[in-house]
């Protein structure tokens, strides 16, 4: 083997359950290659018999409808460029520290998701008077310690998001069957909302007429604002505006004179409309020029800023913005649980 041909690897927090993080700052390109798409799981990998390869819709309906995987891909579909982020991503950044798997910045990756607009499925079903929520429950299960119970993991949406034209049932990713560990064979991927809605080895949906109380519904995936009670909590939903540094790595040495910094940003509701970097710990701050990726709402952008660096020891500070008003906070909104981090990125630097 060439060593010149060697390629990135995940990085890796737990092997049992699986939890690995992207080389962020190699994803150069717009599609996240499986290899490089990080990995998220709860549980151990589920068993997965080809020979029934089922997706139910049970509950607040007229009939109960199965569908297999080749009677799904006779559905009309759409193929959608999405980034997913998972809730906890940055979490290590927290200050005070708080418990859960200690995600740098690489729990986030994009690639072309197609499937079958769930509303058409429900449709086959036929909601019934008083649906409020569909569940959707993965193939994949286990103990939860702290309950001293088994659980599949299962998730909710309120049944409007259930029945967004972008609210999709996955068969393929990047233009192949979906990866065994991102949810063979099939995932429902649920655009703008934190990745632990986006349900892996997707097997039943049920339709009901109150809310979902899962654990992964109602104890997880809360924003808890308090350190010793539960007051004010929310449901983590919404991704919030956020942006990454790919280059230069934080405290490497770099060259004087012209530098590209560069990175990518993305967020929940809206789009990015401006990135902007601050070398003077944010007192003033500079536009970096955006990349959109054409036809894709979705798609996080790709920016650039060319920067005349000169010596000395820098602090690089990137902040993006949404066409809803929002805009990175300097200080993350701590939460006991820790989701949601969007707080500006820094990286160090020293110029030679
Ligand atoms: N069935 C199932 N779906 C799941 C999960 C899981 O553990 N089991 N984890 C969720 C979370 S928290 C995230 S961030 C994403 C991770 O997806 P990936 O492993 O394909 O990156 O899947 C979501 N869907
Ligand atoms: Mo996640």
């Amino acid at each position: 083997m060439n060593s010149q041909f060697s390629a990135p690897y995940l990085k890796t927090l737990s092997l049992s359950p699986e939890n690995q993080e992207s080389p962020i700052h190699f994803l150069k390109h717009w599609k996240t290659p499986q290899d490089y798409f990080y990995l998220r799981n709860h549980f151990s990998y589920p068993l997965i018999n080809p020979q029934n390869l089922f997706l139910s819709i049970s509950g607040n309906v007229n009939k109960r409808v199965e569908i297999s995987l080749s009677e799904l891909s006779r559905f009309p579909s759409k193929t959608i460029l999405v980034p997913l982020e998972c809730a906890g991503n940055n979490r290590a950044k927290f200050k005070p520290k708080v418990f859960g798997e200690q995600w740098e910045e690489g729990a986030v990756s994009q690639g072309k998701w197609k499937g079958v607009p769930l509303k058409e499925l429900l449709d086959q079903a036929g909601l019934l008077d008083g649906s409020k929520e569909a569940v959707f429950a993965g193939m994949d299960f286990g103990e939860r310690k702290d309950l001293n119970e088994s659980f599949y993991f299962a998730r909710s949406l309120p049944i409007e998001k259930a029945l967004h034209e972008d609210t999709i049932v996955a068969y393929e990713y990047n233009g192949k069957p979906i990866p065994y560990k991102h949810g063979y064979p099939f995932r429902l991927i649920v655009p703008q909302w934190y990745a632990m809605s986006s349900v892996k080895w997707l097997m039943n949906i049920f339709i009901i007429r109150h809310e979902f109380n899962g654990p992964f519904q109602t104890k997880d995936y809360v924003y808890y604002p308090f350190k010793d009670s539960d007051l004010d909590k929310k449901p983590v939903t919404a991704i919030n505006v956020n942006s990454t540094i790919q280059e230069p790595l934080n405290y490497s040495i770099i060259q004087e004179g012209l530098q590209t910094i560069r990175g990518i940003a993305w967020t929940g509701t809206g789009t990015i409309n401006e990135v902007a970097i601050s070398i003077d710990h944010g007192d003033t701050w500079r536009k970096a020029t955006l990349k959109y990726r054409e036809n894709e709402k979705f798609s996080w952008v790709k920016w650039h800023f060319d920067w005349e660096a000169y010596k000395g020891e820098h602090t690089i500070l990137v902040r993006a913005s949404d066409s809803e008003g929002n805009m990175q906070p300097i200080k993350p909104y701590w939460n006991r649980k820790g989701y949601g981090y969007n707080a500006v990125q820094k990286i160090k630097i020293q110029v030679e």
